[in-house]
This record gives C-alpha cells, structure tokens and sequence, in this order.
C-alpha cells in the first residue's frame, strides 16, 4: 500500500512551530509502510507529538492499516493470581506494602481455581489470559505454581502471559519451557522519571528482565504508564526507550493511571484526554507492527475517547470485570462498544463478544 503521502499544511498558530519542527525532521514525509526503525532520536518522537492533531491521526491510521486488521482488536482477561503485600514502592500501585489503600491481601491462588477462571475468560471470549502476581521478582517454590497455572490456561486453548516481577535469565527459561507465550514487565516511564516513581529498584533491572524474556524466547509486552506527573518529554523518552530496544514489543499497554486513595499519587490531576490519545498514536507510528493495548484506567473514559484511541491505533484491551486490583469496563458494555464500533475480538469466534 501507499503509506501516506502524508503532508502536513497547518494554519494554527499554536502548532506553526511544532509543525516546522515535524518537517525539519522530516516526520510529516512520506514514509513506508514497513519502516521498522530502532534508532528513533528523542526529537523526532517529540516532532511527533507536536504535529496537529488530525495529522497525527492520519498518519497512526494510515500506518495501523499497513499493518494490522483496522476493524479488530486483541482481547486478554487479566487475573491477580497474588495480591497485595508487595515489597516494592511504586507510587502508582495499590499493592504496595507500603500505603494503606485498604485492599484485600491474598496469597498465591490454587491452580484449580485459576484454571476455572481461564475457563470462564475463554467462555467470555477473551483468547489470552493474564495472571499478575505482586512479588518483587518470584521465589522458586511460587515458580512451581506458576508454571503449573501456565499448563493449564494453554491446555484450554488460550495465550498465557504473566507478569511477575523481575526475573533471571533462568526463571524466564523456565516459565518459557512451561509454554509462557508473553510476560509483562513495563518500563513504567522514562529513565529520568523513574526515580521520582520507583526508588526499590531501577530502570536497568527493569531492562535486564526484559533481556532476560527476549532470551528465553517469550513474547515481550512492555509498556507504560501516563498520568503520573511526568512531562510531554518523559511520555517522549518513554515511547523511545520502547521503540529503541533490540526488537520491539509484540504488545505495548499504555495505561492511564488509576489514582488509587492510599497512593502518593492518589491526588495527581489527570492527564488531558487528547495528550492520551496523541501518545497512543505515537506509539503506534514508532512500533508498527506491536498490539497497542488501551490498558488501565478505560472505566474513566468515554465511549469516544476509547473510539478515538482506536483509530490512533490501540488494537488490544483488557476485557473483564476488573484489571489486577481496580474496576475495568463491564463486559457487557465492552460488547456494546466494540458492536457499536463495528469491531471483533481478535481469534474469538465472531459471535464470541456480541452475543
Ligand atoms: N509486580 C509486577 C511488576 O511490577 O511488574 C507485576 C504486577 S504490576 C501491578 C504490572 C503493571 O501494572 C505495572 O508495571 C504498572 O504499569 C501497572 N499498574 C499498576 N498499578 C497501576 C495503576 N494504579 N494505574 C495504572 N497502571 C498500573
Ligand atoms: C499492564 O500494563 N496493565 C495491567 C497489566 N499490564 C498487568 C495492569 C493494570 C493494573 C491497574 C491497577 C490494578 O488493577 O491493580
Ligand atoms: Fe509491586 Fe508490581 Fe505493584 Fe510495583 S507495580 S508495587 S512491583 S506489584
């Protein structure tokens, strides 16, 4: 296909400069549809970002369409197989040990309870299954379990993917023999905002992990969070980190930050609507051939901001009552929605979701 003989002629003032930066960089030329780059430059990321709006649309959908099918999107359920009490203080995160958001702590699930929920994700129609434990990084005894849950969500048929914390070279080699299809394990945000975030571990041991996955063999899905106080630069930082790794994610979560009461973040102001729509369309136009997932925080959104954020290019959700420890959309008004849109769940039989 002809990706886009994309110009950009731009009358508003507020985007003239940003417009001339875009054509310095040459991101409102015409560009291949197959051009995979990991050496994008931060100013080019930025130059993105900065373009007026519907050209940025355009040019995400122009590339969303060389690579993926337009009208289908990725439907994984996610499940806390281990909640709460984690060692680690990420300021975003209601399962920290160390804020008191009041949730409910519950140690490793049995195996056949996770198997009747992968069961009743896969009746509902989601064809990956997800299990989120928060640990700082697994011990081997709950490795065990872990890959004993992995056996049982592929023998139903389903993708499996877990995010477990940090892992070594050889527990990634494990979870890869145990049939692991895909582990999450996100950046979070840019190298320079990390700490502001994150201060029991660092943006390296979050790339070691990721070294470790790719090793093994996995599935990477690797992402980020926006909303968190971070600047239009560290969005910008945080996409290009991802679009520069030795070979992009096959699934990417941009997550809206769910402001939990209890977390040092409870209070931040949430980001603009439009900022969140524009860094999903950058992510799709830097990994064009990666799932951009919608991931947490859809219960805030419209019905038209998720719409808008699909035709910048978010091809993947998750679909079911909750994310790990928060709420997610129902499934019966997911079922509307991609209805109403005219959109399918990816590999789910096509009455699955609109029954
Ligand atoms: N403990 C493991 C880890 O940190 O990788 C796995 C679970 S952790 C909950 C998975 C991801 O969920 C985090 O990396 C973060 O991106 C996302 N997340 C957690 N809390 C969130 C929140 N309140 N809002 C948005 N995303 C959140
Ligand atoms: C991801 O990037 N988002 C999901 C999944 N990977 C594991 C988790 C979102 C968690 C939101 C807060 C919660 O429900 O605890
Ligand atoms: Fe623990 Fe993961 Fe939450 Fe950080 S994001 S506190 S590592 S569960």
């Amino acid at each position: 296909m002809n990706a886009a003989a994309i110009t950009t002629t731009t009358t508003n003032p507020a985007t003239t400069a940003a417009a001339k930066n875009a054509s310095v960089n040459n991101v409102s030329a015409p560009v291949a549809a197959d051009d995979i780059r990991n050496d994008w430059q931060l100013d080019e990321v930025e130059a993105l970002f900065a373009l007026p709006f519907q050209d940025l649309l355009f040019r995400a959908q122009t590339v969303h369409r060389a690579h993926h099918a337009p009208n289908t999107v990725q439907v994984s359920t996610l499940l806390s197989v281990k909640t709460g009490a984690c060692p680690e203080d990420c300021a975003y995160c209601p399962q920290s040990v160390r804020y008191d958001t009041g949730l409910d702590r519950e140690a490793l699930l049995a195996v056949a309870d996770v198997a009747a929920r992968a069961k009743a994700a896969r009746e509902a129609g989601a064809t990956r299954f997800c299990m989120g434990a928060a640990w700082r990084s697994p011990k081997k005894r709950d490795l065990e379990v872990i890959t004993a849950m992995i056996r049982e969500v592929k023998s139903l048929g389903l993708e499996s993917c877990a995010t477990l914390g940090m892992l070594s070279h050889e527990q990634a080699k494990e979870l890869h023999d145990a049939g692991l299809d895909y582990y999450n394990h996100n950046i979070d945000t840019s190298p320079e905002f990390y700490g502001k975030i994150i201060t029991t571990h660092d943006f390296k041991d979050r790339l070691d992990t990721l070294e470790a996955v790719r090793e093994a063999g996995m599935n990477v899905c690797c992402g980020g969070i926006v909303g968190m106080g971070e600047t239009a630069r560290d969005r910008a930082r945080m996409l290009q980190v991802l679009a520069n790794l030795p070979q992009h994610p096959e699934s990417v979560p941009i997550n809206q930050l769910v402001a939990v009461p209890g977390t040092p973040l409870a209070d931040q102001s949430p980001i603009d609507p439009l900022d969140f729509v524009r860094t999903i369309a950058v992510a799709r136009i830097l990994m064009p051939c990666s799932a951009v997932r919608l991931s947490a925080g859809r219960e805030k959104m419209s019905d038209e901001l998720q719409a808008l954020a699909f035709f910048a290019g978010a091809n993947s959700i998750f679909y079911g009552e909750k994310l790990l420890t928060t709420g997610n959309p129902d499934i019966e008004h997911d079922r509307a929605l991609l209805t109403r849109l005219g959109i399918q769940a990816a590999g789910a039989a096509p009455t699955a979701l609109h029954a």
